[in-house]
């Protein structure tokens, strides 16, 4: 595809079946005629972080390939998160499933509702630990993702023996 752009999300959720919830964005993204998953990661069980009276989350990281501009894979990933009947509650709360994007090929961007690369990722080893699983040589401002999860206080978070095609099995005949 011309003009296709390597984009790595992280998925999580900590409310429902967040592995089914996460499945199920993920085959809609990949159903998008315009872009392709590209690889995913195993589902770590991860303890809440910002706010910790709340469930364990599972999380995951996706590498996708996609010819949309990052504008329109965000409004993509929104409708997802609609679709699945995210219910947006308080900051860093529970939540049913939660898409943010986290690089965008090279692209820098500040505009209103678009921060990228995303400004929180580097503190968070429950968006590191699958990322560095699918990319670790992904250089986050400078330090591969690899290095930035070996400094990471990765306390509690544990991998689980999904596999990396997790997110095909069942469901929709995939
Ligand atoms: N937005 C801006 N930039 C981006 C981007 N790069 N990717 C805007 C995605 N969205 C982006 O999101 C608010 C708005 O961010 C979106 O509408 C979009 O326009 P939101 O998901 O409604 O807000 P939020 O998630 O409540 O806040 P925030 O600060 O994004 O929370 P986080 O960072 O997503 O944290 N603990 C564990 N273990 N695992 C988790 O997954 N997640 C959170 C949520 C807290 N604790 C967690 C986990
Ligand atoms: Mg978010």
């Amino acid at each position: 595809m011309a003009g296709t752009s390597t984009a790595y999300l992280s998925l999580g959720g900590n409310l429902g079946d967040p592995a089914a919830s996460m499945s199920a964005a993920l085959a809609m993204l990949d159903d998008d005629p315009a872009t392709k998953v590209a690889a995913v990661s195993s589902l770590y069980r991860t303890p809440p972080w910002g706010k910790t009276d709340q469930p364990d989350f599972l999380n995951a990281a996706a590498e996708l390939s996609t010819a949309l501009s990052a504008r329109a894979l965000l409004d993509l990933c929104l409708e997802a998160e609609h679709r699945l009947k995210r219910v947006r509650g308080e900051r860093w709360g529970p939540r049913l499933i939660d898409l943010d994007i986290l690089m965008f090929g090279d692209s820098e961007i500040h505009e209103p509702g678009l921060d990228l690369p995303h400004p929180r990722m580097l503190e968070r080893a429950f968006v590191l630990a699958p990322l560095a699983e699918i990319a670790p040589a992904l250089v986050l401002e400078g330090v591969s993702a690899a290095d930035r999860l070996a400094s990471a206080d990765k306390a509690g978070i544990e991998r689980l023996p999904s596999g990396r095609d997790w997110w095909q099995r069942g469901g929709k005949g995939r």
